[in-house]
């Protein structure tokens, strides 16, 4: 199954590692040929090539539009090298066989990243290179076909490991990358138009994205992982730059992913803020007058929780806040920046990993999420629901005080990251108490009164937090009970979507315990 490389076909848009391939290959004795602008770059460098358009006897044409669709590039990647009919063919017309493909894809997705106009995308659309590809990789018995510059050093080896053929098992690896790649790159123009057209997004998509890395495991060991890019560039930890660390696991990333979307909804512009997470959900978010201050009020809303944690924060780490981060075991810290003193603090945690963005996330921003369910995967957009304090609808006699107001806010925008049922304690700009993830919300708001009892003991306190806090819940209260276990762990306001059968007998219970309650209209389920 060794197939020896005499005749290459190079179209690259992006030209990175070109000339160091194509002297390689040249130096083999194998045969170059090129379109226009890569054979330009060689001829340049001083290499011998032949342009496609004497190949084909017709010159590239339509600004590029049809260079190498023609049945001379396209016979000579698709004929069967063993099959008398093919040899006819190639022969009758003059056919050279091509062996090994090297083409790069004109940049749709950097066209559409870098806010290209309509025009400008759709001319940025390549369908010769993809054709040439999908027939390449089809024919992979016999050809060779490299679609990323990253691959050209092992296609090199395997071309002297093997006296300048290739196996088999190796043309098929690479067939199954190019089919990867043709198929995500239609996936993106999909994508694109669906934006452009204002189609709702969920509907009539294609999905795909790029390889990453592969991951040690996934959410367990015995499972395979591998984490893609979507191509959307948002700040986060697909595009986080990690300075220091072991590997990110399946689990740091998706812990990441929901600690630095959550502390995104708190704008820096308002003052530091901090978010610890543990499997998902937060154990502790807070304001602060500084970082570092932000940071330990997060982490005194539940410390148990918070041991090997992720840190999320709002703006560039500084080295207070480094110092105070690593007092205890922290798996991720991720933030907007660092600053020297941080990274020099850090330097001395060799397993703290850190990671640093361009910016934050806008938790305004659209997008789709994905979940797997046997047989197929839901698709939504993103939850970017977002409340302000015009509208909120107050229910009951009381109206909420300003200061209860800001900490209702603070507390439905924590809520919305927590998984349902959410219920979420807050007092001054900190969560005091955290329910998540039970399949009864007064579950959730026992448990977030446990929590905050169990702080006010480790913190000799007299009385838990929660009291004097307001509570939010990130879907309506069915019954009373769930409002009347948050008044009894000391709750003074509550928010809610409202909306449920039940609401007259909710609302008089928060009068006759003396509670004010506000209305989003919004839920913020989160499975
Ligand atoms: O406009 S195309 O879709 N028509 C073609 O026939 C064609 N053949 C190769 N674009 C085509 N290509 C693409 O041109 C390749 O995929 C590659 O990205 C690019 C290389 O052009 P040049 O060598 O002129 O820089």
């Amino acid at each position: 199954n060794l197939v020896p490389v005499g005749r290459a076909l190079l179209s690259v848009s992006d030209k990175s590692g070109l000339l160091d391939l194509a002297r390689a290959l040249a130096a083999s004795g194998v045969e170059l040929i090129s379109t226009g602008g890569t054979a330009q770059t060689l001829r340049t460098a001083g290499l011998k090539v032949r342009d496609v358009a004497e190949v084909t006897g017709f010159p590239e044409m339509m600004d590029g539009r049809v260079k190498t669709l023609h049945p001379m590039v396209h016979g000579g990647l698709l004929a069967l090298r063993d099959d008398d009919e093919h040899l006819l063919a190639m022969a009758a017309h003059g056919i050279e066989p091509i062996d090994l493909l090297v083409v790069n894809l004109y940049p749709f997705e950097a066209t559409v990243a870098r806010g290209g106009s309509y025009a400008d995308c759709i001319e940025n659309i390549d369908i010769g290179g993809p054709a040439m590809i999908r027939a390449a990789a089809k024919n992979h018995r016999f050809v060779n076909v490299v679609t990323d510059p990253q691959d050209y050093a092992a296609l090199l080896a395997e071309l002297a490991q093997n006296d300048g053929a290739t196996s088999l098992a190796f043309r098929q690896k690479l067939a199954l990358t190019a089919y990867a790649r043709t198929a995500a790159y239609d996936a993106a123009v999909s994508t694109w138009m669906a934006g452009a057209l204002n189609e709702p997004a969920p509907r009539r998509r294609a999905f795909a994205g790029k390889l990453a890395q592969t991951l040690r495991y996934g959410e367990n060991p015995h499972q395979a992982a591998a984490f893609y890019l979507d191509g959307s560039n948002r700040p986060g930890v697909a595009t986080a730059k990690q300075w220091q660390g072991k590997e990110l696991s399946y689990n740091n990333i998706n812990d990441t992913d929901a600690a630095f979307e959550l502390v995104a909804e708190f704008d820096p512009a308002q003052g530091p803020a901090c978010a610890v997470i543990k499997h998902a959900n937060p154990c502790g978010v807070a304001r602060g007058a500084t970082l570092a201050e932000a940071y330990s009020r997060a982490y005194d809303c539940d410390r148990t929780s918070a041991f090997g944690g992720i840190v999320a924060l709002n703006m560039p780490l500084d080295g207070a806040t480094a110092e105070k981060i690593a007092e205890i075991f922290t798996e991720v810290v991720i933030a907007p920046g660092a600053d020297a003193d941080a990274m020099a603090i850090f330097a001395k945690k060799k397993n703290l990993r850190l990671l640093t963005t361009a910016g934050l996330p806008d938790p305004r921003a659209g997008g789709l999420t994905f979940r797997q369910v046997a047989g197929g995967f839901l698709v939504q957009d993103r939850d970017n629901g977002h409340i302000s304090a015009a509208d909120l609808k107050v229910v009951t006699k009381r109206a909420p005080t300003p200061a209860e107001i800001a900490d209702l806010l603070f507390a439905w925008n924590v809520a919305k990251h927590v998984k349902s049922n959410a219920i979420v304690y807050v007092k001054d700009g900190a969560t005091v108490g955290v329910g998540a993830g039970q399949m009864s919300r007064v579950d959730s708001t026992r448990i977030a009164a446990r929590k905050s009892e169990d702080m006010a003991e480790a913190l000799g306190l007299a009385k838990p937090l929660t009291f004097g806090a307001v509570v939010a819940s990130d879907a309506f209260f069915p019954f009373a009970d769930g409002l009347l276990a948050a008044a009894a762990a000391g709750a003074t306001a509550i928010i809610q979507p409202g909306g449920s059968m039940r609401d007259d007998e909710v609302i008089a219970a928060a009068d006759a315990a003396g509670l004010a309650m506000v209305f989003t209209g919004q839920r913020h389920f989160r499975h």
